[in-house]
This record gives structure tokens, sequence and C-alpha cells, in this order.
């Protein structure tokens, strides 16, 4: 079978999707439920249609875009990602696994394949956490990793709730119904930028990921005294910002003696209250982004650091509390899946290696409902999140050959109700490769 991409078409309609952003070109800020993202959705539906497929959205707004195959009694395969962008991004994190897996479909269709399982392409609602304050809303809601209650549960920044947001901008329902049962799809495979330097770094065109790391996020609030810069003598301070930083410093220190380098934390919100240049600071809200592959690792450095905080808060004596936002078990990929991978770049002569995935995706999730894996493509320096983030088309085309190979075969019934048969045994030798 050969895979023919219309790159020129990727190309165009990469940078049509970018244009719709509430930054200034080339950044990208797409943030969930904005006119944009709404704009950007309508544009998606619209190049669906377009290529004869169906279409439909559930509550929460993930929109499933499916080519329908004979054997609609089976669960069918699906592939998927983002095109919400938290504040002056780029334009490839997310799309590329949206609009890839799109020309992965038309390439599949212009092959003359045709699929005995119906091929899902899943567009996922508020990957990025910016408005409500944790990412991958939308495909939580759909493995069931967050209930309804979230509607209420979950405040924008706006403090807005999630119902309010989601029914104003046209996704009514009950949210209930948004939940897909585990064994809904018989298999899940995203197309993604690696967000890291590995891929580039040794000339490696594919990123066959085994693990994606398991994300937490949580709130400090430091309560100190107040008062005015000059009048209060040191002896007598409570300097919220510097038992903060204190805390900080503890933070970064907890990471780096974690026995991995797979630990990562960051303080990426640090609001001083009241913020003036003569006031001593009485409040500090920290925002903690903490990952490891290891997740018993993870919720260890996460409670020497709630260790940390209580004794800064004795010897400064102020108040220190903690609000968790979530933390998320890491996800392994599937043996079956990745061999189908590993099969599709040999068949398309691609280099590729296995790779953890240190930034969390809406795969994360749909590892709960089905056999799931990655596809990475390398971005340039390993670049992400900010507006020179960059994917070269030949990379691009690449991964969704691997995409469209990897669909076709998870879309034959054979494969699927053979797990554990010859052939998959045999394709998981090909995976020591
Ligand atoms: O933060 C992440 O890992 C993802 O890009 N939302
Ligand atoms: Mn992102
Ligand atoms: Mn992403």
């Amino acid at each position: 079978m050969k895979i023919e991409v219309d790159a020129e078409r990727l190309a165009r309609e990469i940078d049509a999707l970018a244009a719709i952003t509430d930054a200034e070109p080339p950044a990208v800020t797409r943030v969930v439920f904005t006119e944009q993202d709404l704009r950007a959705r309508a544009w998606l539906k619209e190049r669906c249609s377009d290529a004869g497929l169906t279409i439909r959205e559930d509550a929460v707004g993930n929109t499933f875009i499916r080519w329908e195959g004979p054997r609609s009694d089976l669960p069918p395969v699906a592939t998927g990602s983002h095109i919400d962008a938290i504040p002056n991004a780029g334009k490839f994190d997310g799309v590329v696994g949206v609009l890839g897996g799109l020309e992965a479909i038309r390439a599949l269709r212009k092959s003359g394949f045709t699929p005995e399982r119906s091929i899902e392409l899943i567009q996922f609602t508020a990957e990025e956490p910016t408005r409500f304050g944790i990412g991958c809303i939308g495909s939580r809601l759909l493995a069931g990793v967050l209930g309804p209650d979230a509607d209420e549960q979950l405040r924008g920044s706006d403090n807005e709730t999630l119902r309010t947001a989601r029914t104003r901008t046209g996704f009514a329902g009950d949210l209930a119904s948004v939940r897909l049962a585990q064994g809904y799809y018989a298999g899940f495979v995203e197309l993604h930028i690696e967000q890291g330097p590995i891929l580039e770094r040794e000339g490696i065109a594919i990123g066959i990921v085994t693990n994606i790391v398991g994300p937490a996020s949580f709130f400090i609030t430091v309560e100190g005294q107040g008062g005015h810069a000059g009048g209060v003598l040191m002896p007598e301070r409570h300097d919220a910002l510097c038992a903060a930083a204190e805390l900080i410093v503890k933070i970064e220190a907890a990471a780096l003696a974690s026995g991995s380098t797979d630990t990562v934390a960051t303080v990426g919100i640090c609001d001083v209250h009241p913020g003036a240049i003569n006031s001593i600071p009485s409040r500090v809200k920290l925002g903690v982004d903490l990952r490891d592959t290891d997740g018993m690792r993870r919720d260890r450095v996460m409670e020497e650091i709630h260790a940390a905080g209580r004794d800064i808060a004795q010897q400064r004596q102020l108040q220190i509390t903690t609000q968790m936002l979530n933390a998320d078990e890491p996800a392994a990929s599937s043996q079956q899946v990745l061999a189908a991978i590993t099969q599709a770049c040999q068949q398309e002569g691609l280099a590729s290696r296995r790779i953890v995935a240190r930034a969390y995706h809406d795969s994360s999730f749909m590892a709960k409902i089905a056999p799931m894996a990655m596809i990475f493509i390398p971005c340039r320096g390993g670049v992400s999140h900010r507006p020179d983030e960059y994917a070269s088309m030949e990379h691009i085309v690449g991964g969704v050959k691997v995409l469209a190979r990897t669909l076709a075969e998870l879309s034959t019934v054979a494969i699927l109700q053979s797990v554990g048969a010859g052939r998959i045994d045999g394709m998981r030798d090909q995976l020591q490769v």
C-alpha cells in the first residue's frame, strides 16, 4: 500500500489554523471556549465534512470525526489530539495530531484502502490547563477520570463554571454522557511533536512512545504578615515572599535529589499580594507542576515538598496551605499498538526509537479505556509552548504516513482479534528493534 500525503495542503491548513489566534502571529493563543476556539472548531469541522467524514460533538465539545467501516458492530480505532493553545504558543502542539490525523485518513482513502473497523479522529476539548487549571478535561471526562460534578467544581480564570462556559458556547447536554466505556475503542494512537530535544539531537524521524509521565499540579498559598516596607524591622517580619522563595528552592532541590532525571518540578505561577514595592508581601500563591514516569517517586517528592512547607511555616511563624489540582498516574503504552507503529516505521523506512513522553497528552487518559500509544516527530531545538515552535513538513509527513499505516493495521479486524497470536508475537519480536 503506497501512502501519499498532500504536504502542500496540510502545510496550508496548519497555517490557516494558526491564523485563528488571539495573539500577534506567529504566536498562537487559542484558549478553550473563547471565540477563537469556536472559530477554529468551525473551520476544522468544515475541512472534515469536505473530506466526506461524519461529525459528532459531545456535551463538552469533544469532536468525533468518523470514517465509517463496514464492521460497525466492532469497536472503532481512533486517533486525535487538541487544537487549543496556551497563551503565546506555537502552531504545531496538538495541531499536528488533529490535522495530521485528518490527512492520514485522506491519504488512506486515496490509496484505495478500506478499513474493516471504523476509524475515528477526535479533537479533544481543553487539553491545556489555561482556563480551568487542569488539562485534558475532554479526555478525562471521556475516560471517566473526571465525573459530571466537574460541571460545578471546575471554575475558569473568569470564575465561570465549566457548565456555564460550555453551555454558553453551545455544548449542552448532560456531562455524564461524555463518558465512553472501557473497550469503546479497539485502539488509540496520537501523533504529536516531541516537545523535547532527543529525536532532533539523534537525527531520528519517529519516536515510539512507551510511556507518558504522570502529571501532578497544586497551588501553595503562603499567608504571612504584610506591613510598611520601612516601618517593620527585619526581626519582626513574617514576609510571605521570603518564605515562598525558600520553598521554591526546596521544591527544586527535592526534584533534583529524587534519584532520577525523570522527576521534574516547576513553579510556574508566583502571585504576590499586595505587589507594591514598599509593602511587605502578606500573601503569595505558587502554582507547582510536578511530573515523573514513576508515580510513587513523584508522590514521595510531593510529600517532601509538603514537609518543607510545614518546616518553613513553623520557622517563620506563618501559614502555608496546599490545594491539589490533580495527581495522575503515568500511562503505559500497549504492546499491540507499539508493534503496529514499529511495523509502520519499517514499512516507511523511517528510523525510530522508543521514547518517554514528558509532556502529558490526551493519550494519558485514553489509555484508561483503550490500548494506546503515541507517535512523536522531532521539533526544532525541542522548543514548544513558544511562538518559535517548529516541525518540518518532512517530519510531519513522515509522522502522518506512520500514523496512516498504524491506523490501517489496527483497523484490520484480524490484528485486534489475534492479540497474543503469532501475528502480534511476530510484531512484538520486531519491537526489540
Ligand atoms: O503541560 C503539558 O504537558 C501539556 O502540554 N499540556
Ligand atoms: Mn501543550
Ligand atoms: Mn499537546
